[in-house]
């Protein structure tokens, strides 16, 4: 709305023209997120802890987690509200991608918040049910797939692109539809998952949110993606400073969620941003890229399918405890080490996806 405003004034001040540009607007909307976060994140910290919207820590897990229970947790909240503030001041909200990603976010955070909610006040700590957070994760997901599937402005809605391989376009059909929900539902759980030592998951957010951003900033530039000859997607260029606001609250999260953390995200955080990347991914059709800049999401995803699937199968268990960052705090590895480890690896995956842009 801001934008809106002050472009319309550049008529008489023709130094606001300026507000045109997606670089500079994603400059203003990291920078609100980041500075709104450290603005509010004490007050909200301290608000969670004084509704007693602390975290349960579960006596199975690893016991140097023993120490965390207490900690105000659904931290998303902060995270949920910094971006949106950051996108109604500087997004073209005229953008039926804004929309979506808002959509998205909004719609999976309140999964979460649900989740979350139910945890702390039910007497047995138990959050939804499992089909029930699938479920409506599903419901979500296909309604953003099949409104992306049906957009008369996408002329690739239906087209699956893989990287390096720049003239290989699957067109799926209405396939297309269950693919994205795997690919939206299935972000969303994998974030989730990843969620489980101080700072690793916002961490591994910050760098997909920067990777995304470069990615949809290029695909959106009609003559940048005929250089790199990836689909040129009219419109989604906007959608660089939706990642420039996630980039901006998670750096900004981080600052609290950092170990030893004074606050934990919660479901509210971990579903929305992980929908919101996978939205993302679809919207952007790097559904593939998006597996390999949120390698570890995948990672700590895939250690999970393992290690339940061998226990059900022989009764062993493949690592020390899934999901694998605890398999290396079992391993003696120090938290702050599993982080920063992980980070690296994260950062490298990251670069990797986006040298599938000039290797063709
Ligand atoms: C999401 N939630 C954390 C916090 C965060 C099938 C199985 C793999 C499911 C999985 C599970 O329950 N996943 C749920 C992970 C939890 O964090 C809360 O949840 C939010 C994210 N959704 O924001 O509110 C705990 O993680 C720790 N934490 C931090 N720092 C952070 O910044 O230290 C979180 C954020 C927090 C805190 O201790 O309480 C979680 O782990 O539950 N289950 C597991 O991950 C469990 N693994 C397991 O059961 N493995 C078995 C299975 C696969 C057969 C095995 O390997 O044998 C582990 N998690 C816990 N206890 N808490 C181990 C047991």
């Amino acid at each position: 709305m801001l934008y809106s405003l002050i472009y319309s004034l550049h008529d008489w001040f023709s130094p606001l023209n300026v507000f045109r540009y997606i670089t500079f607007r994603t400059s203003l909307a990291i920078l609100t997120a980041l500075f709104l976060s450290l603005l509010l994140g004490p007050w909200m910290i301290n608000k969670l802890r004084n509704l007693s919207l602390t975290q349960q820590i579960r006596d199975d897990g690893p016991k140097a987690h023993l120490g965390k229970a207490g900690t105000p947790t659904m931290g998303g909240i902060l995270i949920i509200t910094c971006i949106m503030v950051s996108m109604l001041m500087w997004g073209d909200l005229k953008n039926i991608y804004i929309w979506i990603m808002i959509v998205s976010l909004l719609g999976f955070g309140f999964i979460g918040f649900l989740d979350d909610y139910l945890k702390v006040h039910r007497h047995n700590h138990r959050g939804l049910r499992a089909y029930q957070k699938f479920g409506l994760q599903i419901g979500l997901a296909v309604i953003i797939g099949v409104f992306l599937y049906l957009n008369p402005k996408d002329p690739y809605s239906d087209v699956l692109s893989v990287p390096f391989f720049k003239k290989w376009l699957f067109e799926l059909g209405w396939i297309y539809i269950p693919f994205s929900i795997i690919v939206i539902v299935g972000s969303s759980n994998a974030v989730n998952l990843t969620d489980g030592i101080d700072g690793l998951a916002i961490g591994l957010v910050a760098v997909a949110a920067l990777a995304n951003g470069v990615l949809v900033y290029l695909s959106g530039h009609k003559g940048l993606a005929q250089y790199l000859q990836v689909l040129y997607l009219p419109g989604t260029g906007e959608l660089t400073v939706f990642c420039g606001a996630m980039f901006g609250a998670a750096l900004g999260f981080l600052w609290f969620n950092s170990y030893p953390a004074d606050v934990f995200m919660g479901d509210v955080g971990s579903l929305s941003l992980g929908g919101a990347l996978g939205t993302l991914a679809v919207i952007t059709k790097h559904e593939i890229v998006l597996a390999v800049v949120g390698g570890i999401f995948v990672i700590e995803t895939l250690s999970v399918i393992i290690q339940v699937s061998s226990f059900k199968l022989t009764g062993k268990r493949v690592f020390k405890m899934a999901p694998i960052h605890h398999h290396f705090e079992l391993k003696g590895w120090p938290e702050p080490k599993v982080i920063v480890r992980f980070w690296i690896i994260g950062i490298v995956l990251a670069l990797l996806s986006l040298a599938t842009l000039k290797v063709r």
